[in-house]
């Protein structure tokens, strides 16, 4: 019987690896990871360390020494987790891999829907990013206070409306994305926090991909605590207005779309 070669995917899904940014997470990230790797032996993993105080860094070392599929990138500082992602994305074309994931390392985003986000990421025509969604319907959260589903469902509401977008959970952590596609738009994104993702979104729809959205059930963290802030929740809502606005009346020069466009 032929056996899954790590790394190279026996389903057409390419070379894949789950990039998982860690800050604080030393009482999920074995469990987190471990599931991963044996839930979906197709893919990597590489773990991106803002040197956690907790030691989540060595822990992944120790993962990492025990598994060749586990990878491990050390950051100095503490500096976001969208340089985080954008350190994996580099770090995941250098090593020649096809498709790209994001996944949090607290157990919110179920292994189990990876393989049909990573389907649905090989319909034609081929999406631009596939998004574990919480907000189609079949989707689900489990265990979240009403303030926090209040503050998604807003969320994504209001950068529904501001940018145009039908894409329903927005904010989602849980994606997977071609990897060209980010080295397409990657040197547009200026987020640092989560305002990351809505962004990367957007860049995706201004270049007329498809975004395609897989039902997942979500769960809230059982472990450690949450990075979520005040200054967070700012960035997402004033970068919304910002784009929205631009959208609107600042055409798409500076986008990788607008670009295009002017040459
Ligand atoms: N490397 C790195 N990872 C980060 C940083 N901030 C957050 N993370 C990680 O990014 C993922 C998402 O952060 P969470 O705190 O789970 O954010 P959330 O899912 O919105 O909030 P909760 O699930 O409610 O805690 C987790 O794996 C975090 O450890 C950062 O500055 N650097
Ligand atoms: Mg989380």
């Amino acid at each position: 019987m032929a056996r899954a070669v790590p790394g190279k995917s026996s389903r057409g899904w390419g070379r894949v690896v789950v990039i998982m940014p860690t800050f604080n997470e030393i009482d999920s990230l074995a469990r987190v990871a471990g599931h991963l790797l044996e839930s979906v032996p197709e893919v990597d993993l590489l773990v991106v360390d803002d040197s956690s105080p907790d030691g989540t860094g060595d822990l992944a070392d120790s993962i990492s020494a025990t598994s060749p599929r586990a990878h491990v990138l050390h950051r100095t500082e503490r500096e976001g987790l969208g340089t985080a992602y954008l350190a994996g994305f580099a770090w995941a074309r250098a090593a020649g891999y096809d498709v790209v994931v994001e996944m949090d390392a607290d157990g919110s985003h179920p292994a189990e829907t990876l393989p049909a986000m990573l389907d649905a990421l090989q319909v034609t025509p081929r999406p631009g990013l596939v998004i574990g969604s919480r907000w189609v319907r079949g989707g689900s959260v489990v265990n979240w206070p009403w303030s926090r589903l209040l503050l998604s469902r807003s969320a994504n509401l209001y950068a529904r409306l501001a940018l145009g977008m039908a894409t329903r959970d927005i904010t989602a952590g849980y994606r997977a994305y071609p990897v060209d596609v980010v080295t397409a738009i990657s040197t547009d994104v200026s987020s640092h926090g989560y305002s990351f993702q809505i962004e990367m979104a957007l860049r995706v729809f201004e270049l007329g991909l498809p975004i395609v959205e897989v039902p997942i059930e979500f769960r809230e963290r059982e472990a450690g605590s949450s990075k979520m802030s005040a200054s967070i929740v700012r960035e997402a809502m004033l970068g919304v207005t910002r784009w929205g606005w631009q959208r609107r009346f600042g055409g798409q020069r500076g986008t990788a779309r607008g670009r295009a466009a002017q040459s």
